[in-house]
């Protein structure tokens, strides 16, 4: 048998990466049996039945270090959110939002400001500060400088990453920058004929030259965390997690109660409003939803 990486799923069928050769494999009948679906990003062995064709049975699925909903990809390690500075104009709000997924999702973080070279002002500077005062990793990219795009390389070795973020904001033209074999399509075609094509697109795993390996996902614009439950939508804010145990109430949710160490820390500046206002928009929707 050999080990490989399941890469993508299409049709029943599922291709698997032995070192760099792709074999198109059925999955054993065992599988449906036991109600296990084969994700993109699992670890497997296969037995290969035809070496010239490249075709095999998978025999054998690892055990999942993860599982992540959207997309549907096993063992990731790492979402990369990406966003422009300008062109398109970044949505805070939205940027929160892939945040809180990816915290909740237990993922490492980076994120990339996409587009700096067209910057005209210090907006992004500015955004670049709150992010790494909230604790996060954060790259300042253009598809154009090669040294940010290295930069940007050098943090997906050896893990697995997904790329998420709005449509237009130039994942595809990075990953085809990292890795000029790639060929992503970019661009207006992306943007406006692709629609139909991207929702039904199945994630596919993408292998780096340096041992890592990515996902390009389709941009998207909104995102419900109506999944989130609202005790832990602060722990997915981690500039928040130091004050938390200094509230006077253990079950504060950091709205209007007295003595609350997180609002203090936001009256002090310790806290950006903006990322607390996120907060407190996302805790409104967690509770409508719950209404119901
Ligand atoms: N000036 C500038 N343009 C960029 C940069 N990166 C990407 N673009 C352009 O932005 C447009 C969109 O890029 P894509 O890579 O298709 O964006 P995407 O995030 O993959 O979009 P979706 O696939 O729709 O989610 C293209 O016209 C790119 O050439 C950059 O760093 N600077
Ligand atoms: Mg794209
Ligand atoms: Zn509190």
């Amino acid at each position: 048998m050999k080990k490989g990486r399941l890469i993508k799923g299409i049709g029943g069928f599922y291709y698997v990466d032995v070192e760099g050769i792709v074999y198109e494999c059925k999955a054993r009948g065992i599988f449906r049996q036991m109600k296990i679906t084969p994700l993109v990003g699992d670890y497997v062995e296969i037995t290969v039945l035809d070496e010239d064709h490249k075709k095999g049975v998978l025999e054998k699925i690892m055990e999942r270090r993860t599982e992540l909903i959207r997309p549907v990809v096993a063992n990731v390690d790492q979402a990369i959110i990406v966003f422009a500075v300008t062109r398109p104009e970044p949505n805070i709000t939205l940027l929160d939002r892939f945040l809180v997924l990816a915290e909740s999702e237990d993922l490492d973080i980076t994120i990339c400001f996409n587009k700096a070279d067209l910057a005209t002002d210090n907006k992004h500077k500015e955004l670049v500060k709150v992010y790494e005062a909230a604790g996060y990793k954060v790259i300042l990219t253009s598809a154009k400088d090669e040294k940010s795009v290295k930069l940007l390389k050098e943090t997906l070795a050896d893990k697995t990453n997904v790329f998420a973020g709005p449509s237009g904001v130039g994942k595809s033209t990075l990953l085809n920058k990292i890795d000029s074999g790639l060929n992503l399509q970019t661009g207006e075609i992306s943007q406006k004929n692709a629609r139909g094509k991207h929702t039904t697109r199945h994630a596919e795993l993408i292998a780096i030259e340096n041992h890592g390996w990515v996902v390009d996902t389709p941009g998207f614009s909104s995102l419900d965390l109506d999944f989130i439950e609202e005790e832990d939508l602060a722990l997915y804010f981690p500039e928040f997690a130091p004050y938390i145990e200094d509230c006077k109430f253990s079950t504060c949710k950091h709205l209007k109660e007295p003595k609350c160490a997180v609002k203090s820390a936001l009256k002090s500046g310790e806290i950006y409003e903006k990322r607390y206002e996120s907060y407190l928009k996302f805790m409104e929707e967690i509770k409508n939803t719950r209404r119901f």
